[in-house]
């Protein structure tokens, strides 16, 4: 697809679902848009901001008739309303989505993941389109490393950062609207992703890129922090499976049983990136760092049928760190200055 900064819109075909997707050049936004059309007719509108995080290089290949790259502000209801008028369907990926960039600076997290839902809820509820809101496993705080509870569909909200706090407060937006206006909505809580397209900023990219850099990973603390990680395509098909079967009012959540601790992350990147295990630095931790996230999702497996593909981390994770070896010229212009901003925070 060459992107189009377009006032148009994609031709009405009939029988065809015309899906919405907003973040859809971020990176799960993007692998969920290539999942999209090739699992299904659907045609595609992104609306992006192209934020920093955002990567248009993702949607470069896809068919222009199915796919239309819209660049605008989620939180701007004069592009929202009548772009969700012409979809029947509204998937709402677009956030900003660091836990860090939101310690700096938590100004834009609450206008884009506040303000940002506030403003599709308000369309949808004007036109009835089909809304899937993507949120994440952090409005729900973190457990204890010895815990042997996870994260279910009815543990407490108790967010700890300025970014689970605004996902939080969207979640808390959608159930309203659902409650309140009748609007058809579902939500979904996930766990870590990687896989392609993520930003050098986050975890495992940021220690697959500095290997390939010939530096060492970075450790937040000592380490023991635990994620539960899931490939980015099994979070896609999750989504579609919610939004062919969901019931409408209902929370998901998206897990794929893949606890690691993140020392034992950069162990595993180091020994298949033919490294010594022992070749990392501790640096600063986080401030506020959530100790344990993870997710128990039966829901999601018993009542709609869903099944992670991605069973092994070591293969994904493999899969991935040659993904970056070969897309160097995409994360290359990114890397001295996301580097840059880490070290000046001793990180
Ligand atoms: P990302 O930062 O890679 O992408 C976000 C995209 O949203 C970018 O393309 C950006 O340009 C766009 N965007 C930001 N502000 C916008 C605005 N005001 N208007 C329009 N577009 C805007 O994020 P991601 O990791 O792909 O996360 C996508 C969604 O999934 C987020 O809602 C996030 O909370 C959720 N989530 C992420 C993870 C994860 O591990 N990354 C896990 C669970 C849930
Ligand atoms: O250099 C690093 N070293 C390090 O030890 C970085 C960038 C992170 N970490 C740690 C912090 C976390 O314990 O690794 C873990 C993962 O960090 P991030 O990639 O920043 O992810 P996290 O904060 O867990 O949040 C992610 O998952 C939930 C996404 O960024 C969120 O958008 C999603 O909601």
């Amino acid at each position: 697809m060459r992107p189009i900064l377009a006032d148009r819109t994609l031709p009405r075909l009939h029988g065809v679902q015309h899906v919405l997707v907003t973040g859809g050049a971020g990176f799960i936004g993007a692998n969920f848009v290539h999942h999209l059309l090739s699992h299904t007719d659907a045609v595609v509108t992104v609306l992006d901001k192209l934020t920093y995080a955002a990567n248009e290089a993702a949607l470069a290949e896809l068919p222009a008739d199915r796919c239309l790259l819209v660049v605008g502000d989620v939180a701007d209801a004069s592009i929202v309303d009548p772009l969700v008028a012409e979809h029947d369907t509204v998937v709402h990926f677009a956030a900003e989505s660091h836990n860090d960039n939101s310690l700096d600076d938590p100004a834009p997290f609450v206008q884009t993941n506040l303000v940002g839902t506030f403003t599709i809820l308000e369309a949808v509820r004007r036109t009835g389109a089909r809304m899937h809101h993507v949120s994440t496993d952090e409005v729900y705080g973190d457990l204890e490393l010895d815990d042997p509870k996870r994260f279910t569909e009815d543990t407490p909200y108790q967010p700890s950062s300025p970014y689970s706090a605004s996902k939080a407060g969207s979640d808390h937006l959608v159930r309203a609207w659902v409650r309140s206006f009748g609007v058809a909505a579902t939500i979904s809580n996930c766990s870590n992703n990687y896989g392609p397209w993520q930003h050098i900023e986050k975890f495992i990219p940021r220690q697959i890129t500095n290997v390939l850099d010939g530096g060492r990973p970075k450790l937040y603390g000592t380490g023991a922090n635990v994620r539960d990680w899931i490939h980015v395509d099994d979070h896609s098909s999750a989504v579609q499976t919610i939004l062919e079967r969901g019931r409408i009012g209902e929370t998901y959540l998206i897990g794929a049983d893949g606890e690691k601790s993140n020392l034992e992350v950069v162990r595993l990147i180091l020994r298949l990136m033919g490294r010594s295990e022992d070749d990392f630095d501790h640096v600063t931790d986080r401030a506020g760092h959530d100790l344990r996230y993870a997710i128990e999702s039966g829901k999601l497996r018993l009542e709609l049928g869903w099944e992670p593909t991605y069973q092994d981390f070591e293969a994904g994770l493999a899969q991935t760190i040659e993904w970056y070896r070969e897309h160097e010229d995409w994360w290359r212009p990114h890397k001295e200055a996301t580097e840059a901003g880490y070290a000046a925070k001793g990180q």
